[in-house]
């Protein structure tokens, strides 16, 4: 009896000094129902765990009811990034307003916009414990550079702001909205989601950074999924890492003259490669508007909305 009291003041009081270990402490709150699990029966056409023993996340293998129980008792707080400079602008109305109806529904919510055109932003009615913060950032002649300079503006928030104050972030591209819910179930350490192109494809086709000479480099023989650059997360200080490697390989490539095939997506990829994700989203949790839906997928949680490049770009 008192090992065990002595084991549960250990875990609160590393609950209270590191919001890591929350990952790993699910208490289930009183009274809760919810379906019997089965551990024969369940979805036969996905794969729903890596070969590290992350899970997968898809439609139909978890309790959206328990999770938030779960969650909701710990009182977790999500940070959110987007980035909408230039005329990304026009995007960020549907965003913000798709992510209030499926984004963490009844959670505490804080979205940071990062926009050259802070004029612009639209107002949207956020509710009860979700708030929109805006932070001007300069505007750039190239596209590729915005991109990448996402990962700088991350790692800055996450020190400036973030670290030891939130839970989670989640860094999702603009020119999306959300369509169904996207909760709980996507917390975890470093969060990584598949991309809807190429989860069909062997690991020779992915469009990796292939020159020896980026640091983003990865192998024909290598690789596990292509993950998207549009959506990642975990924790705060996973993504932080994670953020200030993939800056600072960018940056290094930059001074040796090469920038990777696919900007900051290619060194994330490169990152996952060697840094597990310890939960990987399906491709519903990125979608592309443009493409038919598969019959695997259930559910479109975010989808990225059809553009025309040339229009939008600044280059
Ligand atoms: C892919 C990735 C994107 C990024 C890019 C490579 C997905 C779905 N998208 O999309 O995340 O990795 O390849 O660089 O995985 N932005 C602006 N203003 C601009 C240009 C970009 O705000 O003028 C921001 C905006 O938040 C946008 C994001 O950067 O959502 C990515 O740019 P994109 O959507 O043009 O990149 P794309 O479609 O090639």
């Amino acid at each position: 009896m008192k090992i065990r009291r002595c084991l549960v003041f250990f875990s609160l009081y590393r609950c209270d000094e590191n919001p890591a270990v929350y990952d790993l402490h699910l208490v289930s709150p009183d009274g809760m129902t919810y379906s019997q699990p089965s551990i024969v029966n369940g979805r036969t056409d996905v794969v729903s765990v890596t070969p590290w023993l992350a899970p997968v996340v898809w439609e139909g293998t978890f309790s959206a009811t328990l999770l938030d129980g779960i969650y909701q008792r710990q009182n977790i707080s999500v940070a959110a990034t987007v980035f909408a400079v230039g005329k990304y602008i026009m995007f960020l109305k549907d965003f913000l307003e798709t992510a209030e109806q499926h984004f963490f529904v009844g959670f505490r919510v804080h979205i940071y916009v990062f926009t050259d055109r802070p004029n612009e932003v639209p107002e949207v009615k956020m509710g009860a414990g979700r708030e929109v913060t805006v932070q001007s950032v300069p505007s750039s002649n190239r596209w590729q550079e915005i991109s990448a300079r996402r990962m700088e503006l991350i790692q800055k928030l996450i020190e400036e702001r973030l670290i030891n104050k939130v839970n989670y972030i989640f860094c999702l591209d603009v020119d999306s909205k959300f369509h169904g819910r996207w909760g709980a179930e996507s917390l975890g350490g470093l969060v990584s989601v598949i991309h809807p192109g190429y989860y069909k494809d062997d690991r020779s086709k992915f469009p990796y950074e292939r020159r020896p000479t980026s640091r983003a480099f990865v192998a024909p023989a290598d690789g596990d999924f292509y993950y998207c650059g549009g959506a990642f997360g975990g924790l705060v200080q996973e993504v932080h890492l994670l953020a200030k490697t993939c800056r600072k390989n960018f940056e290094d490539d930059a001074k040796d003259g090469i920038e990777a095939a696919w900007q900051e997506e290619s060194h994330l990829n490169r990152y996952m490669w060697i840094n597990k994700p310890s939960k990987v989203l399906s491709p519903e949790y990125l979608w592309q508007d443009f493409k038919p839906k598969e019959p695997e997928i259930k559910i479109i949680r975010f989808s990225g909305v059809i553009k025309n490049y040339a229009a939008i770009r600044p280059n």
